[in-house]
């Protein structure tokens, strides 16, 4: 990370790639989903994500897709390779620390014309929650459960899509509820504007959320959760067959990195 981007990091919660994936990786990923678009699961009116929230109601729930990296070549390509993307490791090996892992599986969220938002989340405030946490200590980061969010699609201001609360990831009181529901304080909330194939880095420490979609393109956006090395949110899962060593080193169990953690270096291809 250059000293601009710890600045901003430092300063926001969040972190924006630009141009992680290229125009023909995204063009891969893209016709893979289209080949299972019947596949993706909308959610239901009884599992809304909006909270009730009028400035979050859509006319329809999101969708979500999963699986995708153990789809058939050549479709899994561009998801194994945003994985443990060579330009992503420096930040997350400085953000969770060296041998840092993918926690939740990959997931795609796809939103088109009047999907509905998410309350906004995240765990800052009065207590510590163990799982999702920012600290700055001894010249470094301690982050617990992070984000990186590729666009596979544009995101032009006005879309909706994500929005976090810049700073909240070190904030001392409660987000007010009716904040989290997007129907007070507006202006401090941030939308954030990528370009296809741009990635998203945030600690789930910062609040955050979605607005509902208003673009008449469709959002896509790959959802992937890491935890430092030694520590787990979901139940790990087994390293998958198909992942090749590099692969491996990122879908480790959690452990101790002094116990010959696998780690992937900055400059590994
Ligand atoms: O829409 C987004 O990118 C954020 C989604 C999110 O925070 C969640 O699903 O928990």
């Amino acid at each position: 990370m250059t000293d601009d981007e710890r600045y901003l990091f430092d300063l926001n919660g969040y972190i924006v790639i630009e141009g992680l994936l290229t125009p023909d990786e995204m063009a891969v990923a893209n016709a893979a989903i289209d080949a299972r678009e019947d596949t993706i699961r909308v959610g239901t009116r009884e599992h809304s994500l909006s909270g009730g929230s009028p400035a979050l109601e859509g006319t329809h729930g999101r969708g979500d897709l999963g699986g995708m990296l153990a789809w058939p070549e050549p479709d899994c390509l561009p998801f194994r390779r945003a994985l443990a993307h060579p330009r992503l490791v420096p930040y997350l090996n400085e953000i969770l620390g060296k041998g840092f892992r993918v926690d939740h599986q990959m997931g795609l969220v796809s939103m088109d014309k009047g999907a509905e938002g998410h309350t906004f989340h995240g765990s800052s405030g009065p207590g510590f929650d163990p799982n999702q946490y920012y600290i700055f200590k001894n010249g470094r980061f301690h982050n617990g459960l992070t984000v990186v969010a590729v666009q596979l699609t544009d995101v032009n201001p006005g879309d909706g899509g994500l929005v976090v609360i810049p700073g909240s990831h070190k904030s001392n009181f409660p987000c007010p509820p009716d904040m989290r529901k997007y129907l007070a304080h507006q202006e401090n909330v941030r939308q954030i504007v990528c370009k296809a194939g741009d990635a998203v880095i945030f600690t789930e420490a910062t609040t955050h959320g979605t607005l509902p979609w208003t673009s008449g393109r469709p959002r896509r956006t790959l959802l992937t959760r890491y935890t430092a090395g030694n520590m787990a949110y979901v139940p790990a899962f087994e390293t998958p067959e198909w992942a090749d060593e590099r692969l491996s080193k990122v879908m480790e169990a959690p452990y101790h990195t002094r116990l010959n953690r696998p780690v992937l270096e900055d400059d590994e291809d």
